[in-house]
């Protein structure tokens, strides 16, 4: 389950009379195609503080269930209609899906569960005031899973939620 490494030198302004077209170096991908079972997502750079003026994107498609997060950590620049800095969650494969859910500042958000098996993230940042960003993880949810007592299961739409918890938990090595 490796998380998504980026680069973080700062971009550089094209020098005068520089005949060659420059381009900026890959802070992160717009978007980053994401096809594991589950996984984590973090702001570029975290826990260190996210850059100005950054978009990146995450297209997340599970094999089975429906594409389900959870915020582990979120301080994103905050403001009551999340006009500076945000993330934006997308049901489908890209930005034209339905939005789910448009996040900034500290407080965790409840779970987020598309309709389907993939779902977009949008992360933006403007010129001013930065924090810490997010980290999220992601997983198919319904899948057929050992559980802790090692028996399989398939876990049902309404004991989802307990099942996606079990799931994160497992997946952080906790008992
Ligand atoms: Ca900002």
């Amino acid at each position: 389950m490796a998380s998504p490494s980026f680069s973080l030198r700062d971009f550089s302004s094209p020098r005068k009379h520089d005949q060659e077209s420059v381009t900026p170096p890959a802070i992160c991908q717009d978007p980053a195609i994401l096809t594991g079972d589950s996984g984590t997502i973090t702001s570029p750079g975290y826990p260190n503080r996210y850059k100005d003026n950054l978009r990146c994107s995450w297209t997340i498609t599970v094999s089975r269930g429906r594409a389900a997060i959870r915020f582990t950590s979120i301080d994103i620049q905050g403001h009551s209609t999340c006009a500076y800095d945000y993330l934006t969650v997308y049901d489908g494969a890209n930005s034209s899906g339905t939005q789910l859910g448009k996040f900034c500042g500290k407080t965790i958000p409840p779970p987020v569960v598309a309709s389907g098996k993939t779902r977009h993230l949008v992360f933006i940042s403007d010129s001013l005031v930065n924090g810490q960003g997010f980290s999220i993880e992601y997983v198919g949810k319904e899948m057929l899973c050992l559980t802790s007592s090692q028996k399989l299961v398939r876990v049902s739409q309404s004991t989802g939620r307990e099942f996606l918890k079990l799931l994160l938990k497992t997946s952080r090595g906790e008992p």
